[in-house]
Formats: structure tokens, sequence, C-alpha cells
């Protein structure tokens, strides 16, 4: 996940022209290949710009580029099936940044993916040295953790059913490409365990900051715990994501992560949207709005989050490194085939 990557700041020196970024995309666009640079520009363009030169490329992309019609998916959680609840989920999506979704993951659900999640191999984030080395894999002690955070290994991840028809559901599918206005492509899956700290962690994002992984995207949250002001809710700045949302003496401290009073200065704390919510809730936004999780006090929290994204151009996906076992479940293949945009990033061997 490129939120973990601490990026130099203004590569360009402040100095990028809106030309320039549109010029380096032009030419992701014709070619389809990444530059190395393109994912600093990315980030020089937002931060020059407080957003707009992305959402300006964004809307000339969903122009140029077609939509699905995903009227032959699978519509395995529901999500829209009440009269005006898609249009109303869209609309807070584009107004605060944020939907807490009204259909939640059936218990079973929640159970079935909390059994697998125990048993799957993980790796440990943590700010100070943990007993593991990086790439080594461990299965989560929830009593004894050894890191304030563990993350799902994500060829686990993909191999179970459950997890793949969530990816593919038709509801999240269609919002997320009525959110960024074109062919959603799969950027991010990933699940993780955080546990109290003494502090709260910059590896695990438990300080304010923005994403910038892409010029446009989604995440959808799934919470697999209860989650409260003790045990890890998400934090959002409502309205935060729109092209200015972001003051400029924040954005003038490049892309860094932020304490509690220096985002309070421009917006108060009563104004901040704490995401106090039961297992089983599902939270779609726009991550490019200000945001982080709450560190632990007690227990321990699981999530599960995608994020759909309009195109790759920035950095190189985490999950174009990784080539996954071969999925052979005809709902995926025949998927992969009618939708080839939304598989982009993944490859199978
Ligand atoms: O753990 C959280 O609530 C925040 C995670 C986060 O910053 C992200 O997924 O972009
Ligand atoms: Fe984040």
């Amino acid at each position: 996940m490129s939120l973990l990557t601490q990026v130099a700041d203004r590569v360009t020196g402040g100095k990028l022209t809106k030309r320039s970024y549109e010029k380096r995309l032009e030419r992701y666009l014709e070619t389809g290949q990444r530059k190395s640079g393109d994912g600093e520009i990315l980030t020089d363009a937002f931060l020059m710009s407080a957003g707009e030169w992305l959402t300006e490329s964004s809307k000339a992309m969903a122009a140029g580029q077609g939509r699905y019609n995903f009227e032959e998916t699978h519509d395995f959680l529901g999500l829209w099936s009440q009269p005006g609840s898609k249009e109303a989920a869209l609309s807070d999506l584009r107004r605060d940044g944020y939907a807490i979704l009204k259909t939640k993951l059936d218990s079973n659900i929640v159970r079935e993916l909390t059994e697998k999640f125990a048993q799957a191999p993980c790796t440990l984030t943590s700010d100070k040295e943990t007993s593991l080395a990086k790439d080594e894999t461990v299965v989560v002690d929830l009593a004894n953790p050894l890191a304030e955070k563990y993350t799902i290994d994500t060829n686990f991840l993909l191999s179970v059913p459950t997890v793949r028809n969530l990816l593919l559901d038709r509801g999240l599918l269609e919002m997320a490409q009525d959110y960024i206005g074109s062919a959603p492509t799969v950027d991010i899956i990933t699940s993780w365990y955080s546990f109290p700290s003494d502090s709260p962690s910059h590896q695990a994002a438990q300080l304010f900051h923005f994403d910038l992984d892409r010029i446009r995207w989604v995440k959808a949250f799934f919470l697999l715990t209860d989650q409260t002001i003790e045990t890890g809710a998400h934090l959002y700045v409502p309205g935060s994501h729109r092209d200015g949302g972001i003051p400029r003496e924040l954005l003038d401290r490049g892309y860094a992560r932020l304490e509690d009073p220096e985002v309070a200065e421009f917006f108060p704390e009563s104004a901040w949207k704490t995401m106090e919510a039961p297992a089983g809730t599902i939270l779609l936004e726009d991550t490019r709005g200000l945001h982080k999780g709450i560190s632990l006090k007690r227990d321990h929290r699981l999530m599960l989050q995608f994020e759909y994204t309009q195109s790759l151009f920035g950095h190189e996906p985490f999950l174009g490194t990784l080539k996954f076992d071969k999925v052979t479940d005809p709902y995926w293949n025949q998927m992969r085939s009618s939708y080839p945009k939304i598989f982009e990033a993944i490859n199978e061997r």
C-alpha cells in the first residue's frame, strides 16, 4: 500500500506545470506503461493544485473511456435493493467523501472471514523493530500480538471465494464506476489486524493523512470487528476530498503525516466524523480526504479493504508485483474475460 510510503515531498521542487503533468498522463494512456517518476509527479500535481488538476484529468478520462454494463454481474451483497439507495449513497460520497452503507455484511460472512483469516499467513508492521524478518509470515496471536499491525498475505486473501465474490460484487462495481466516472480497476486488496500501542502508529496509518495513489479512486472498507473509539474506529474529515478541501498550509507540508492539533486548526474536532460501527458495516470512502484509524486502547480490530481506481497512472500497484495462484472458479474467469479492465493489476500464474 503506497499510503505506507512517505514519498519525498515536492520532488519537482514545486515547479511542475499543469502541462507537464498532463503530458505524463497522456504518455501513460497511450502506451499503458508507467515511467519512473509518474508517482512523484502525481503527488506534486495534487499538492500544487489542491486536487484540481486531478479532477480535471479524471473528468477528461471519464469522457473518453467506456463504462461497463454490470447487468450480468452477481449481486452478492444486494447493496442497492432498496429503491433510491444507490443514488443516496452516491450523493453522500460526493458531498462528504464517505458513505456508510445501510446494507451490512451478513453475520455468517463476518464469521466465515474471521475464522479463515485467523489461520492466514501475515506479515508484521510496526514503528518499532519486530522479531520477524520483513517477508517472514506468522499466524495472528490475538492474545499476544508481536506488532501493532498484521497484514494478511494477499495471495491468501484472493484464495478465499467469499473475498473474490465481494471484490466482484455488482453493487460495489457499479458504485465504483459511478463515482470515478469510468470502468474501475482493482488496485488494492488488503486485510489487516490492528492492536493497541502506546502512541498512534505511523506505519499503521493512525495519524491524519490523505492517500495519493492515483488520480481518482474509491475504497471499500469492510469492518470485521466492532469499531469504537477504544477499538480503533476510522476517522474522516468530511468534505476534505473536494478540490481545495485541504488547506494550502497543510498541503505545503508535503505528503506528510499530520498531528491532530494541526488538523484541528483548520477543521474543528466537532466536525470530524468518527465511524463507530458494528462488525459487518461497509464504508465507502474517497481517501483523498483527510483520514486515519484511531489507535486502539484495547482488544483488536480486523478490517478488509478494496480499492477501485479509474487508472493505474502513478506508482506501480503493489498488486501488480504479485503472481497469484491460478483461480479456477468459473465466475471469476467469466468476469475476467468480460471485464478485463477490472483485472489489469491482477496477474495469475
Ligand atoms: O485503519 C484505518 O482506519 C485507516 C486506513 C487508511 O488510512 C487507508 O486504508 O487508507
Ligand atoms: Fe489512508
